[in-house]
């Protein structure tokens, strides 16, 4: 048995922004509420389970770092050695910070997150290092849950699920638990997958493998999902789709969602409301009751933050008077 307490996240209603997402209902669910920040929890802890039922010496993944961050967490508590292979530079300061912080051992390469995971891929094959990236099936089942959750939160399905898309392990797991909950009378329908790459990493928009991905939502900077042939499937078989928003449209959600909701995520879950709105815009939007998968807190990323939110800050003397004065109270 091993938890750090995962799953069982919350799932707010939006206040503010469902109009401007083009859906009557907008629902967020807060995968930040998550023990190390992320979603990655709840398949992490299913899959370092395994890896200690299998025998193994040892974790090992690949990350653009919350999957780093959250091995790292999983295997402190079970007591394992965890080994996290990331793009030298390109990790989110707060997810880097975890992972040090939980004591992993940190290779640093110079490629992106595809090279680390072919490097993943290719020790733990000779080792008895067990692989905890989502090409691990444990991964998926775990992560499946919080589709679970969605349906019994609401009572049913969605009828729109917004998802950021990276690796694709996600909308793989989350269409998996949905046609799971369908199978077993625990909701009535499918959802619409509606999935949302950034422009600069958009593989499975564009049918091709990206060699040099790029973009600020550092999270989902990935050119060749490991879950491609999943996310396809979700989106076909659900008639829904994949399709990519920009860096300044993954920026104004993310402001949107902290000034408008009260939700400070970071850039990559932000792409998920990105998508909505663009959806809109286009006129393309279906309405109905959506849920936007928030995969990730904001603190991950303090770096992007300031870089891209204008402070509201106003130096002044420390009396009454003074703050008074500086407020025109
Ligand atoms: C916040 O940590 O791939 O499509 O190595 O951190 O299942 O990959 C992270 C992915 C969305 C995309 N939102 O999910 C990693 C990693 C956040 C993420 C995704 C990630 P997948």
């Amino acid at each position: 048995m091993l938890t750090l307490g995962e799953g069982d996240t919350p799932l707010v209603q939006a206040s503010n922004i469902a109009a401007q997402c083009g859906v009557d209902e907008l629902w967020f669910k807060l995968e930040s509420c998550n023990p190390t920040g992320s979603f990655k929890d709840r398949g992490m802890v299913v899959a370092v389970a395994k890896a200690i039922e299998a025998g193994a010496t040892g974790i090992m993944c690949a990350s653009t770092g919350n999957t780093s961050a959250s091995a790292a967490a999983y295997a402190a508590k079970a007591g394992l050695q965890s080994f996290v292979i990331v793009p030298g530079g390109k990790i989110a300061g707060g997810k880097m910070a975890q992972a040090i912080a939980y004591g992993s051992t940190i290779l640093e390469i110079e490629g992106n997150f595809d090279d680390a995971l072919q490097a993943a891929r290719d020790v733990t094959a000779q080792t008895s290092i067990a692989l905890v990236n989502s090409v691990n099936p444990h991964r998926i089942e775990g992560q499946k849950t919080a589709a679970f959750e969605i349906c019994d939160q609401l009572g049913d399905a969605p009828d729109t699920l917004a998802i950021p898309v990276g690796n694709a392990g996600n909308i793989t797991a989350y269409w998996k638990g949905f046609t799971e909950c369908a199978e077993r009378g625990l909701a009535s329908r499918h959802p619409n997958m509606a999935g949302f790459q950034a422009a600069g990493a958009a593989p499975i928009v564009s049918g091709a493998p990206v060699a040099d991905p790029q973009t600020i939502a550092s999270a989902i900077r990935i050119g060749n999902p490991a879950s491609w042939k999943g996310a396809t499937a979700a989106r076909d078989e659900s008639e829904g789709l994949i399709e990519a928003v920009t860096d300044a449209e993954i920026i104004d959600a993310y402001k949107l969602l902290a000034t408008r909701e009260g939700l400070f995520v970071e850039p990559a879950s932000a792409a998920a409301v990105a998508g909505l709105m663009k959806l809109h815009r286009e006129r393309r939007s279906r309405g109905g009751r959506a849920v936007a998968i928030l995969t990730g807190h904001g603190l991950k990323d303090p770096d992007v933050a300031m870089a891209n939110l204008t402070p509201n800050v106003i130096k002044c003397g420390v009396s009454a008077r003074d703050i008074r004065a500086a407020l025109s109270l």
